[in-house]
């Protein structure tokens, strides 16, 4: 492959973890580049990502004099291109949602991307009490009431795929049985993995009411992908 293949975010991200878990079960070579400033609000921060949010993409390709860089924002989105560079055998270890329709795996999968936001904002108001009020462009209720629903709807949305935790990956799998362990995965599979170890990682909720997503989580990590991409502080940069 002669294409330069750089993730610009950070190893402590669920949401990079997701496009770094994926370049590694896809055998894509990547390059991680640290953003350590999330709460800048210059693009350049983010890699010319408007929204100001990691992780993002970028593809350079040519020769150096005549390089052309390509950007992508977005988890999924970056899964997908990443999957067009790998080679067919290690591509096909990943499977999308788009190539059947299981409502359960669509809601699910609808579920997953929701929590993964909803940890954002957790974080978020965790870190910095009383960032969630201070927008001015949106009405925001008061911290208290916004943060008591958010923390109601993340609860929702685990006790949710607990309880379907284990029709949802055979229909991933394609299987009956869940808990066998697989050559292959899910772009779901990865999402729901990265959310709950971040969790575990950030402690935004007790994992204890819900024991299959917690064991689901166990055996994903055994994955070597899931092994080499840690939740862990980037190292400051060397300074020249
Ligand atoms: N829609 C984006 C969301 C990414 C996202 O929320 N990333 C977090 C880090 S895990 C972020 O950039 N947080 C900084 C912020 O929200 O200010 C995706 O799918 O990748």
């Amino acid at each position: 492959m002669n294409t330069q293949v750089e993730i610009i975010g950070r190893s402590s991200s669920h949401f990079t973890r997701v496009a770094t878990l994926i370049a590694h079960e896809l055998d894509v070579p990547f390059t991680l580049v640290p953003v350590f400033d999330l709460l800048g609000s210059d693009p350049t921060l983010f890699a010319g990502n408007p929204a100001l949010k990691i992780p993002v993409l970028r593809l350079t390709s040519g020769p150096s004099h005549l390089s052309q860089s390509t950007l992508l924002f977005g988890a999924a989105n970056i899964a997908r291109r990443l999957a067009t560079l790998a080679r067919p055998d290690a591509a096909s270890r990943l499977t999308w949602l788009d190539a059947r329709h299981d409502d359960l795996a669509h809601t699910a999968h609808e579920l997953v991307a929701h929590g993964m936001s909803t940890q954002v904002q957790l974080v978020v108001a965790a870190r910095h009490p009383g960032a969630l009020s201070q927008s001015d462009t949106t009405p925001i209720p008061r911290d208290e009431v916004y943060l008591a629903k958010l923390q109601r709807g993340f609860e929702g949305t685990l006790a949710w795929l607990e309880a379907h935790l284990d029709p949802l990956v055979c229909a991933l799998a394609r299987e009956a049985v869940a808990s066998a362990p697989r050559a292959g995965t899910s772009l779901t599979e990865v999402m729901l993995f990265c959310l709950v170890d971040h969790i575990r990682y950030r402690g935004t909720a007790s994992l204890a009411p819900y024991p299959k997503l917690v064991r689901f989580a166990e055996v994903f990590s055994q994955r070597p992908s899931a092994e080499r991409t840690r939740y862990r502080r980037d190292p400051p940069l060397e300074s020249a």
